[in-house]
């Protein structure tokens, strides 16, 4: 019998995100007023740093044509528990992490690893832009234009050997730049650091799975990932880590940051699925980012027809 630990994810629950934005322009007017007036509000929080532009093609076949979320939201109202648990606490506390130099490291199970410098990366692959949703599991969802590249040929480059049958992401561990990893941060420990996620080899290698360096025609926003992360579209959004150090090839399924957490609550597979209810709220609908109206969660999110084949003959209530 697994023991249930008393919920210690709350805060994002309480908070409706469509109310917790609107306060939040509240509060920046307010901010903004105070900046206006004459020697008041210089000390201010200050201003994010200019992104850097960063063009691509968008890919139409892969993209919703649905209209995009605000990027005000996109960059605002953020999972990123390096940051804390709190929505604004990434773009609050996002400017610790430092994203030049950056290396990945591509190892494991392949024939040739190798530590790739992110702007290389940006080289060696051509981006594309392609405009998905991303569902998080707290059952809010948002439309982004992201930039990257499929993770297939980076995977085919080192080429993985028989053995390689699953995909370890693992996010940056640095408690100078990730505040939550110091210990007794705010009396608070909520995850075992580094986040790890993982995928099974095929759907790694699925033409949809993208690594992501930029989103709304500019670089990632540290708050979303800097400089590198994952974007699985199908999957809830804890499944897309972000700020990745290194992506390691394995035998074994990888035993995942929220896993270990809470195993009854977050599966390995994690695929959006209306039909298998969160063990403290449903999954059957959601909210999208900027609407009040509450949408039907469709399954893997909308894109049953191109990844449900990699599913066949699984039970998806199981394997949640
Ligand atoms: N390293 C790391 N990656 C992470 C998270 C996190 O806390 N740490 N949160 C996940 C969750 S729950 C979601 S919903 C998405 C949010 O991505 P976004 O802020 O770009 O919308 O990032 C995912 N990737
Ligand atoms: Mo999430």
């Amino acid at each position: 019998m697994l023991i249930r630990r008393a919920p210690r994810f709350t805060a994002s629950e309480i908070t409706d995100p469509t109310l917790y934005l609107s306060r939040r322009e509240l509060i920046s007017g307010a901010a903004a007023a105070l900046v206006l007036a004459p020697g008041l509000g210089e000390a201010a929080t200050p201003a994010p740093p200019a992104l850097q532009a960063l063009s691509a093609t968008r890919h139409a076949a892969f993209s919703l044509t649905e209209p995009l979320t605000k990027v005000e939201a996109a960059t605002t109202y953020n999972n990123f528990y390096e940051f804390g648990v709190n929505k604004d606490d990434p773009s609050r506390l996002g400017h610790t992490l430092k994203p030049r130099p950056w290396t990945v490291q591509v190892d494991g199970f392949v024939s040739k690893p190798k530590t790739f410098d992110v702007d290389e990366l940006m080289r060696l692959f051509p981006l594309e832009e392609r405009v998905y949703s991303l569902r998080c599991v707290e059952a809010w969802s948002m439309v982004i234009p992201w930039i990257g590249f499929p993770l297939a040929p980076l995977l085919k480059r080192v080429e993985p050997t028989g053995q390689a049958k699953y995909v370890e992401f693992t996010t940056l561990l640095d408690p100078n730049q990730f505040p939550a990893q110091k210990p007794g941060f705010f009396g608070f420990s909520s995850l075992d650091w580094p986040y790890v996620e993982g995928l099974r080899l095929d759907e790694a290698m699925h033409p949809l799975t993208l690594l992501t360096v930029g989103m709304y025609g500019k670089v990632l926003p540290n708050q979303n990932g800097a400089p590198v992360r994952v974007v699985i579209p199908w999957k809830y959004g804890f499944k897309s880590a972000k700020s990745i150090v290194r992506i390691r090839l394995v035998s074994e399924q990888p035993k995942t940051a929220w896993e270990k957490a809470a195993p009854q609550e977050y599966g390995f597979y994690s695929n959006v699925n209306p039909a298998v209810s969160h063990p403290r709220w449903s999954q059957a609908d959601e909210r999208r980012i900027g609407e009040f109206r509450r949408r039907p969660t469709l399954p893997f999110n909308g894109y049953a027809d191109q990844v449900a084949a990699l599913y066949t003959g699984m039970d998806l209530k199981k394997n949640y």
